[in-house]
């Protein structure tokens, strides 16, 4: 069997995606998710330019050779740009397996762990007022998850304020808009936000909050220890996790759980924070991380340690990387829980995928494969639009982690 030929298909339906497309000369084709959100074009280069010409009159059944060509055989390892890429191929090429194979991708990883994948929302407001409001609407959808956000008084555009309820996005502008952040003004404000949701909803509802790079390992700290009253799910990306070791000092002084990952590629952003149980939940994801093959590797370290997954989920990760999420979800031993943030109408139908939302929880659909393809026609009538991720600075103008 070979591949016969592969493109890059680059859509916007309301923010951009890229994905790849691998047709085989036995009519079967699969596709992968490329997208890194704010910087799309750089990883179109890297598949139209240096792999792709690689791939053609390959084997596409040789997933793991073709992995490690990919990874070992660039020479530069490593980096968002680069696992994107591998993640594309990976996950196509998975997608062709299961269709060969006429079986649901998770079949393949070893048959259900379980029958439907617990899933979180994204609830945020401008004030905490708003915000435990909009915790309530996720909580009448039915979700037993629900990350709060909310604006922080005298910061301006505070992180994970979107525009509504359902529907975040924050790549919003042509260049980099400036945000700020106050660390100061935050500690005082979001203990404040847990103890009005707990005081109004009780503690059934998981409740999470995204930190967001923003807190030294010294203020991630004392976060973690105002807010263990609160009993959260996690805490997620309390302070930058280049230093792993960062978390010693953390996980000294609280038991709040803690989350990283979303912005991991490989197992090495991860291999200290797991050995040395750092953390709770890994957040690596399927197209961030190098594809399924990479993240099963990932996963079963941090089964080691008792640590479980918690895939990043948000809408720039596309329909494809939320349907192959399913069925990792759907099989991994040591899932926790997953993130899912709607995408939009116009995105779902350049997508057509066969996953559901139910009471809380997502269920992966049983067609041969992720479940998931692009409507090329479709797809086409929404051009790339140059979207960056906002940048953050301090209020003395110091750039600081967004
Ligand atoms: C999350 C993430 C997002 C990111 C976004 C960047 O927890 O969902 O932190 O909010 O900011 O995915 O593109
Ligand atoms: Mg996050």
């Amino acid at each position: 069997m070979k591949i016969t030929s592969a493109k890059v298909i680059v859509t916007c339906p309301g923010r951009n995606f890229v994905t790849l497309k691998i047709e085989t000369d036995e009519g079967v084709y699969g596709i992968g998710d490329a997208t890194l959100n704010g910087r799309e074009v750089a990883v179109v280069s890297y598949l139209e330019d240096h792999v792709i010409p690689c791939l053609i009159g390959q084997d596409p059944q040789r997933i793991e050779d073709i992995w490690q060509f990919l990874y070992r055989g660039a020479y530069w390892r490593r980096g968002p740009v680069t696992m994107r890429a591998i993640a594309a191929v990976d996950v196509a090429l998975w997608d062709i397996k299961a269709k060969l194979a006429g079986m649901p991708l998770y079949q393949l990883l070893g048959g259900k762990s379980r029958d439907k994948v617990m899933v979180y929302g994204h609830a945020n407001g401008s004030d905490i007022a708003e915000t435990v409001d909009a915790v309530g609407k996720y909580i009448d959808m039915g979700y037993l998850a629900v990350r709060a956000q909310s604006g922080v008084p005298g910061v301006k555009d505070a992180y994970g304020v979107g525009r509504g309820v359902l529907h975040y996005e924050p790549a919003d502008a042509d260049l980099p808009s400036q945000t700020g952040w106050d660390t100061r003004k935050a500690l005082n404000h979001v203990p404040k936000l847990f103890e009005t949701l707990r005081d109004t909803y009780g503690f059934d509802v998981h409740l999470l909050h995204d930190g967001h790079h923003r807190y030294t390992p010294q203020e991630a700290a004392n976060l973690g220890k105002m807010l263990e009253p609160c009993q959260l799910f996690w805490l997620e990306d309390v302070t930058p996790a280049e230093n792993q070791e960062a978390f010693k000092l953390i996980r000294q002084h609280t038991v709040t759980p803690l989350a990283v990952g979303e912005i991991f590629n490989t197992i090495w952003d991860a291999k200290d924070l797991i050995q040395n149980q750092l953390i709770d939940y890994i957040r690596a994801t399927i197209v961030g991380a190098g594809g399924l093959t990479h993240l099963r590797r990932i996963a079963d370290l941090a089964s080691l340690y008792q640590i479980r997954t918690g895939c990043h989920g948000a809408t720039d990760l596309s329909p494809v990387t939320m349907g192959t999420a399913l069925h990792f979800d759907t099989w991994v031993p040591n899932f926790g829980i997953q993130e899912y943030m709607r995408h939009t109408e116009e995105t779902d139908a350049v997508f057509p995928h066969d996953y559901r939302f139910e009471s809380g929880h997502l269920i992966c659909g049983e067609k041969p494969g992720h479940g998931v393809d692009i409507d090329e026609e479709l797809a086409a009538k929404y051009p790339y639009s140059r979207a960056y991720l906002p940048y953050t600075r301090l209020s003395d103008g110091t750039v600081w982690n967004w």
